[in-house]
């Protein structure tokens, strides 16, 4: 009979408890929760545990604390949120001190007990930080990746669905770049169901919408009041992670490592990347115009200076 596949959450936090239940939700696989408050993992997994009888899925769901990551053994994903989120006022950059610390503890973790796995990485700054998973661990550029694109995209369906009249569900949208306030969304290359948006929204609604979806995680952040988004982020990452052990070979954009794609070399960078069985099997390369290029390298350079800041 085959076995159940496992997924380690390390950070039961607000995005790791909504992981627990969407994974348990679509029985994913049997779930572990780790946090270095073992407290808090141990009591949001018995909550879950509780639910399953209603919710009806049968999947485990565990919990444990960071001083023995031996829970994750042998983890067909990880998902990591350890770390602390955005504060009102506070850059992705200001975390990478505090989450770079937490980030390398983690990886040394999944290193040893959960040497197969492929790790999704959503601690901001998120691409330095999925670019200190990637070297930590020492693991092969495919099972590693940053969610990011997928939420930033989530969050232009949104928008808009929301101003087309249309379901978010039916609008197709790219978004390239660095995870930060000066991300690409290609409009170019975005659609509700094939029909250009051009076609839908004049062009002062859509620079508002390119606008509103860069400083979407900073507008949420303001109005929670502490915190930050977790609802979207935790969807987003259930898609790569059901992507890889469903083997669905989705094109979703995840910060990867790119290396001469996009003429970018050695940095983890949001692209459309196909996700199967084999991890990141493939990066997608389309064309940039002179303006998309331009913006492409404004985000790159971001990303440069804060990995940079991660000495690795
Ligand atoms: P939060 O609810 O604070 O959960 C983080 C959890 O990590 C807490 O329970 C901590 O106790 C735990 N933790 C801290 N250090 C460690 C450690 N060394 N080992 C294990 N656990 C640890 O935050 P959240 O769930 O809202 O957000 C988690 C992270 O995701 C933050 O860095 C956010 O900035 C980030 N985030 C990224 C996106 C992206 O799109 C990339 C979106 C939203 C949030």
């Amino acid at each position: 009979m085959a076995q159940r596949k496992k997924i380690a959450l390390i950070g039961a936090g607000q995005i790791g408890g909504t992981l627990a239940l969407l994974a348990g939700q679509k029985e994913l696989g049997d779930v572990v929760l780790v946090d270095i408050m073992e407290g808090v993992a141990k009591g949001k997994a018995l909550d879950l545990q509780e639910t399953r009888g209603v919710g009806k899925w049968d999947v485990d769901v565990t919990g444990g604390g960071t001083t023995d990551y031996s829970v994750i053994r042998d983890a067909d994903v990880c998902i990591v949120t350890a770390g602390v989120p955005r504060k009102p006022g506070m850059s992705r950059e200001d975390l990478l001190k505090v989450n770079l610390d937490a980030i390398t503890k983690v990886a040394h973790g999944i290193k040893q007990y959960a040497p197969n796995a492929f790790v999704i990485v959503i601690t901001n700054p998120l691409d330095s930080m999925v670019y200190a998973m990637y070297k930590v661990t020492g693991f092969p550029k495919n099972r590693v990746v940053g969610m990011a694109g997928v939420l930033d995209t989530a969050r232009f369906q949104y928008f808009v669905g929301d101003a087309a009249g249309v379901s978010p569900q039916d609008v197709q949208a790219m978004v390239l770049g660095g995870h930060g306030d000066d991300m690409v969304p290609l409009l170019r290359y975005s659609s509700v169901a094939g029909v250009p948006l051009t076609r839908l929204l004049d062009k002062a609604r859509l620079d508002a919408i390119v606008e509103r979806t860069r400083k979407g995680g900073g507008e949420i952040v303001a109005l929670l009041g502490t915190g930050s988004a977790f609802y979207a982020p935790a969807a987003a990452a259930i898609s790569m992670a059901e992507a890889y052990l469903r083997d669905k070979k989705r094109v979703l954009p995840c910060s990867a490592l790119l290396e001469g794609q996009y003429g970018v070399k050695g940095l983890f960078v949001g692209v459309p990347v196909v996700i199967g069985a084999g991890g990141v099997e493939r990066v997608l390369e389309v064309e940039l115009n002179d303006d998309e290029r331009a913006m492409l390298q404004r985000s790159v350079d971001s990303v440069k200076k804060s990995v940079a800041e991660t000495k690795l």
